[in-house]
């Protein structure tokens, strides 16, 4: 499948981001290409055995990719795509252009944050550095730290991550009107975050927020940095307790709406296809820390992961919509993204239980997305999960060869590839070694037993 999705993005779409499987030609994000689909694809392609594959991408990533191009660029998605597809590259290759490249781009991007309250604009052009666009929501603000800090680590620069462990200690003196929970917006004063609205506030851990609370855990794996565990450990407890929804046997994480009139809690009725990571986070944060009440939240883990997989196997074509009725009868928007979470927890939970059920529900999933979503010229992803024959939207997205064929691909492979113990996976499903494995040996990981040298299986 990769060999399909990468071969057709080269043919039809190179040196463009994004491929159109349908109709056959390229697409860019903006006016200059970023080259997203080769720098996602590189660490999938090396993992993969593509070896010839993988060098051309990284010939024409090095000599292609323009860092200083005049256009205004996602921070949060050059961050988590184009820095953190190029470090992760480095992390398994020894070419020191890729870190010198990655380390040139990280010091545009980076320029988002100074601001007067130090909190990242949304969007940046990367030659003059000047901001665009409205504020960034959390998942944008709150996700550059496992990319910056692991820079700082490789470079022995911790100026890259400083400024934005600024913003998440700003983020833990900032109000909040429930403990543990962030709202999705922001509003900042001159000089520092608020995140107290007026009215009512909306809290998820699906857009807008996700990868927020991925990464509390995550840097702390990453660093051991307990003051990221322990913002965790708050956020799961909340979640669990005002976003979690149990109904039918099943369990899902909607979005909730926080009113001041009445100090109440209201969840809503749908739950999002990206809130389906949360499987993987919880059984992941639950066997890294074997205290309270782990166990609860390993199970919780699971729920979701089964849940997010019922979800896809109700519809017509065996593939998960991008949100699902709670009451698991309706589709609120049946389209499929060709996006990761589902297969991104059932991977974490093969790996964390052996269950065969796991692996299953991959050769299932494959099966799925070779007959429904392929196409002559790559995959596409559908505008409906329950139409038939399937209605293609002729978009390959770049996260579709970074994440999803990645993280299927590991739910077969051995455990020696990509061994948990020594690696976190920022959110586009980029592998970085943790500290004192990789290219981080030799930094001290801090004061925490991650349960390094521990079987994989029983304990990360
Ligand atoms: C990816 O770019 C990342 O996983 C991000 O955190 C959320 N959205 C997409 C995939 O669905």
């Amino acid at each position: 499948m990769m060999i399909h999705a990468w071969d057709s993005y080269v043919q039809y779409a190179s040196p463009d981001d994004e491929l159109r499987p349908v109709s056959a030609r390229g697409f860019n994000w903006s006016t200059t290409s970023l080259l997203a689909t080769p720098v996602d694809s590189l660490d999938t392609l090396r993992l993969m055995g593509l070896e010839s594959r993988y060098q051309s991408a990284k010939i024409l990533v090095l000599k292609e990719l323009k860092i200083d191009a005049d256009i205004g660029v996602s921070v949060f998605e050059t961050n988590i795509r184009i820095l953190g597809g190029l470090l992760s590259a480095w992390e398994f290759d020894d070419d020191p252009r890729l870190l010198d490249l990655a380390e040139r781009l990280a010091v545009r991007l980076i320029r988002a944050l100074d601001t007067p309250s130090g909190m990242p604009d949304r969007t940046i052009n990367l030659n003059s550095g000047g901001a665009e666009g409205p504020p960034a929501t959390l998942a944008e603000y709150g996700s550059l730290q496992l990319e910056l800090q692991y820079l700082a680590d490789v470079t022995g620069k911790p100026h890259y991550a400083k400024k934005v462990r600024m913003v998440i200690y700003e983020i833990i003196q900032a109000n909040t009107t429930v403990k543990g929970l962030y709202p999705k917006g922001r509003h900042c004063s001159h000089t520092h975050l608020s995140l107290i609205e007026r009215g009512k506030e909306t809290f998820g851990i699906g857009p807008n927020a996700d990868s927020f609370y991925e990464y509390l855990l995550k840097i702390w794996m990453a660093t051991g940095d307990a003051k990221f565990r322990t913002m965790y450990d708050e956020s799961a407890e909340a979640i669990n307790k005002y976003l979690v929804h149990h109904r039918n046997g099943r369990t899902y994480v909607p979005d909730a709406d926080l009113r001041h009139d009445t100090n109440t809690v209201a969840k809503h009725t749908t739950s999002h296809h990206l809130a389906c990571f949360a499987g993987g986070m919880f059984a992941t944060g639950a066997l890294t820390r074997r205290e309270d009440n782990w166990e609860q939240f390993f199970q919780l883990g699971k729920q979701i992961t089964q849940t997010c997989w019922e979800g896809y196997e109700k519809t017509a074509t065996g593939l998960g919509p991008e949100q699902v009725g709670t009451a698991f009868n309706t589709d609120s928007d049946g389209r499929y993204m060709l996006r990761p979470e589902t297969i991104e927890s059932v991977f974490y939970m093969w790996r964390l239980t052996r269950e065969p059920i796991y692996r299953s529900m991959g050769r299932v999933f494959l099966t799925s997305l070779n007959k429904h979503c392929r196409t002559d010229t790559g995959f596409s992803g559908l505008r409906s999960v329950s139409t038939l024959p399937a209605s293609l939207d002729d978009v390959q997205p770049s996260f579709f060869l970074a994440e999803t064929l990645k993280y299927l691909y590991l739910l077969f492979a051995d455990d020696d590839t990509i061994p948990l113990e020594a690696y976190v996976f920022n959110t586009e499903a980029h592998p970085l070694s943790v500290r004192g494995w990789g290219r981080r040996r030799g930094i001290p990981r801090g004061d925490v037993d991650l349960g390094v040298g521990r079987s994989a299986g029983e304990e990360l």
